[in-house]
């Protein structure tokens, strides 16, 4: 078998250099393709039939590499850009100013007022002076040259050149400019007592002014307010003006006792004289107290309606309100202190009325004038000292 294979083969070959050989030397192509066909068909059914083919084995394939995952970058953060500083702006130099030609200095008139002493506080006005004041006097925008002369017995007051005399002995060579009130057109002058060493039962005063255009008039006086000297320290404007037309300053009243208190005072009249505005207000002194002669009726209230004739029956000691309690009240009447009782002086309301305190506490009013207890004055013909013990009369 293994040569009859062999020499099959070796015919196969021989054919097919034949066959190549006659291609070669045929240009006729035209039949070749059919018997190449039919000798491929041929041979290889023959090598189908006797080749026994060892299975050439497939490559192992390379295995594929096992592929490492590479990490996922972390991602990097982005950076916050840094803003970039805006860039300070160059200032451009100013120029230097070309400096002005110094003027040639005129010659300072000399001041006609002096420099004031400036007392005041806040707006309220007090400007002290020795003797020359530049001011504005009646407010209307031209200053007035005002000179203030002291004298022994009167001293004088110069208004742009005009002369006007202030009726006042050995006051002090200084002066006040203030504004009692800011709403009126006018400043006031203020003439003061000089600085001495008083008793306590001295005061020194000071005197208000002011200028019309053609006059000087006095005002009033203001009891322990000073200025001049040693006092100058302890002076405080704010303690006697408000500025809006209302004056402070110690005051006292004799009129039943001796009682010191703080009065008001506003400007009253076309010369505006300073007047009394009563007000309710403590003594500032202690006063002696008083002690009863016999009972007195005090009222609930300041009214002197009281004292017409129509209530005389209240005042009255053969009236029915002599039987009535000590502590017998009804609309007009407080109570009825009785004889032997201690009252004490609480309250003033201006020079007149005078709320008294019994020890026990109990109070009410009654009103004075001139040692004259009102009511029992016009009913009974008594005065103060027929009612009182203890009355203080100054000496
Ligand atoms: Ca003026
Ligand atoms: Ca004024």
């Amino acid at each position: 078998m293994r040569y009859a294979a062999f020499f099959l083969t070796l015919m196969l070959l021989i054919r097919v250099f034949a066959a190549c050989s006659l291609f070669n030397n045929n240009t006729d192509a035209t039949t070749l393709p059919s018997e190449t066909s039919s000798v491929a068909q041929t041979t290889t059914t023959a090598t189908e039939t006797t080749v026994e083919t060892t299975p050439t084995s497939e490559p192992t394939p390379t295995p594929e590499p096992t592929s490492t995952p590479t990490p996922e970058p972390t991602p990097t953060p982005a950076p916050t850009p840094t803003p970039t500083p805006e860039p300070t702006p160059t200032p451009t130099p100013e120029p230097t100013p070309t400096p002005e030609p110094t003027p040639t200095p005129e010659p300072t008139p000399i001041p006609f007022g002096e420099e004031p002493d400036q007392a005041g506080q806040a707006d309220l006005l007090f400007d002290i002076y020795i003797s020359r004041a530049l001011v504005d006097l009646n407010q209307d925008g031209t200053m007035e040259e005002v000179e203030f002369i002291a004298g022994p017995a009167t001293s004088e007051l110069r208004i742009n050149g005009a002369s006007y005399t202030v009726n006042l002995a050995n006051l002090a060579q200084r002066f006040g400019v203030t504004d009692v009130d800011r709403d009126d057109a006018i400043l006031e002058l203020a003439f003061t007592d000089p600085y001495a060493e008083l008793a306590d039962s001295e005061k020194a005063y000071t005197y208000l002014y002011w200028w019309s255009g053609t006059q000087l008039i006095k005002m009033g006086g203001l009891m322990d307010v000073k200025f001049d000297g040693a006092w100058r320290s302890g002076f405080d404007p704010t303690d006697h003006f408000d500025g809006n037309g209302m004056t402070m300053c110690l005051a006292r009243t004799e009129e039943l006792t001796d009682v010191w208190y703080i009065g008001h005072y506003l400007c009253d009249g076309s010369e505006r004289k300073i007047k009394e505005k009563s007000y309710t207000t403590r003594p500032v002194y202690s006063v002696d107290p008083l002690v009863l002669k016999s009972y007195i009726v005090l009222l609930n209230n300041i009214d002197s309606t009281y004292f017409t004739s129509e209530y005389y029956v209240i005042w009255d000691y053969a009236s029915g309100y002599s039987t009535l309690d000590r502590d017998y009240t009804d609309s007009i009447v407080s109570f009825i202190p009785q004889e032997g009782e201690t009252l004490e002086v609480i309250r003033v309301y201006g020079k007149y009325w005078f709320k008294l305190q019994a020890s026990d506490g109990k109070t009410g009013w009654l009103k004075c004038m001139d040692k004259k207890v009102q009511g029992y004055y016009q009913v009974m013909g008594i005065t103060a000292f027929d009612i009182f013990d203890g009355i203080l009369i100054a000496g």
